[in-house]
């Protein structure tokens, strides 16, 4: 192809990723679209520079206008969560959590979080399974006990267990998070064994932002980690808040330089943004984001998909989880509901290892609204979308023919809401070269 071919060629993909992305229903849990202001802050000379350091001490020059941005977006962290204390400089909800285990453990202490299969984050997993905190930071990890019912951890057994193998670091939150988990039932017996609590929020925190889900800082957990790019609508980023002003030291020190550099500072504007718009707009989107999961969950559910947790809601968040054992397997249908353009992950069932079934063609799918409620979207949308993935899933229907409808249902959302206003598409490619 050529060294010119080869540049045109990434310039016509992304083209294409964008025009793509305004005919599909993208429902990846972990996926949302930035308002067009957030997407500016990451194209902007920012994301050249260097300032290592804390703002107003930074180890290198040129930082004047940086250096307010960044204390902009901690004083609107802080006010977002309630945190006494915000590092804005993980570059990702891995490295925040990375930073948490460097703050509160020596490698071959023991971490207590959710294991993989019940919805747990890789950066929560062991060592054999290649998880950051076994194999990054030479944690032993042990599980919380599930209630698979509950589609929760059980209270009892984990007090038990706490109790038995008494961790250092007790680690809340989930990559698959229905439901608040038991911080405020927990954290005594945590803290009577002498473990830390820490609690990674990166699928929900714009839901606690907006007042809609469990603010763990107000039960126990002394530190809230995320990725800022899920419910919360911002750059591909994270974030660590605490709950008092003493653990800033010791948090900040983790950040930097314990696991980064520099720190992206194209990103730390753009979630300044994010942050702002969750102040003016987190409550009405937060609370559309769960009308829209249950929607979802029960309009599925009416059509014969095995949504989980049916007694509750299927959700009080922003995903729900479908078993489609009775039809097929996840990885099949992620495949031609991506064939449809419904954009799903494959998800592992809390059962599925003990049932014989893998990660790459588990027994089930993860759905996320986010995205499609921050392109407005509402509940009589999700019977639309309920219907194309009935289509596909139970009817067997060809994915190509489904495909044309949804394209067309797509096309009518274009505009990012719950934002401050712009003439600016949400899948809009933003030509710069040429
Ligand atoms: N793996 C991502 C998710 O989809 O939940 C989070 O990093």
């Amino acid at each position: 192809m050529g060294p010119k071919g080869s540049f045109d060629r990434v310039l016509k993909l992304l083209k294409e990723h964008h025009k793509w992305s305004q005919e599909t229903v993208n429902l990846i849990a972990s996926e949302n679209v930035p308002s067009p202001a957030v997407r500016e802050a990451l194209v902007s000379d920012f994301g050249n520079r260097y300032a290592e350091g804390a703002p107003g001490k930074r180890l290198y020059a040129g930082c004047k206008y940086i250096d307010e941005v960044e204390f902009l977006a901690i004083d609107l962290a802080k006010e977002v969560f309630g945190a006494a204390h915000a590092n804005v400089q993980p570059v990702s909800g891995v490295v925040a959590n990375l930073a948490t285990y460097t703050a509160f453990t020596q490698p071959g202490d023991t971490l207590m979080s959710l294991s993989i299969t019940c919805g747990g984050h890789i950066s929560m997993g062991k060592k054999k399974f290649g998880g950051t905190a076994g194999s990054v930071h030479g944690l032993d990890v042990e599980y919380f006990p599930f209630d698979e019912e509950a589609m929760n951890i059980d209270v009892e057994r984990a007090r038990e267990k706490i109790k038995e193998v008494s961790p250092d670091l007790v680690l809340f939150g989930a990559s698959v998070f229905p439901f608040p988990h038991p911080v405020k039932e927990l954290s005594d017996v945590a803290s009577d064994c002498g473990a830390r609590i820490a609690y990674d929020a990166a699928h929900v925190a714009g839901l606690i932002g907006g007042g809609h889900f469990q603010n763990p800082l107000e039960e126990g957990a002394e530190v809230m980690n995320c990725s800022t790019h899920k419910t919360l609508p911002g750059p591909q980023h994270g974030m660590i808040l605490t709950a008092e002003e003493d653990l800033k030291e010791i948090i900040d020190r983790s950040v930097f330089p314990g696991v980064v550099s520099n720190h992206h500072l194209h990103s730390v504007a753009a979630l300044a943004i994010s942050l702002a718009e969750n102040l003016e707009f987190g409550e009405e989107y937060g609370s559309q984001i769960i009308k829209n999961a249950k929607s979802l969950g029960e309009a599925l559910y009416n059509r014969g998909v095995d949504v989980l947790a049916s007694e509750k809601g299927f959700t009080s968040s922003h995903v729900i989880l479908a078993d489609v054992t009775d039809h097929g397997l996840g990885g099949e249908f992620e495949r031609k509901l991506e064939d449809a353009n419904v954009i799903v992950n494959r998800n592992l069932l809390p059962w599925d290892v003990r049932e014989g079934r893998h990660y790459d063609n588990p027994g089930g799918i993860r759905l996320g609204v986010s995205e499609v409620t921050r392109l407005g979207m509402e509940e009589e949308d999700m019977e639309r979308i309920a219907d194309f993935i009935g289509r596909v899933v139970i009817e067997d229907e060809n994915p190509e023919i489904v495909r044309k409808d949804v394209e067309k249902f797509a096309r009518d959302y274009s505009k990012v809401n719950y934002c401050f206003e712009s003439e600016t598409e949400a899948y809009e490619y933003i030509n710069i070269h040429s």
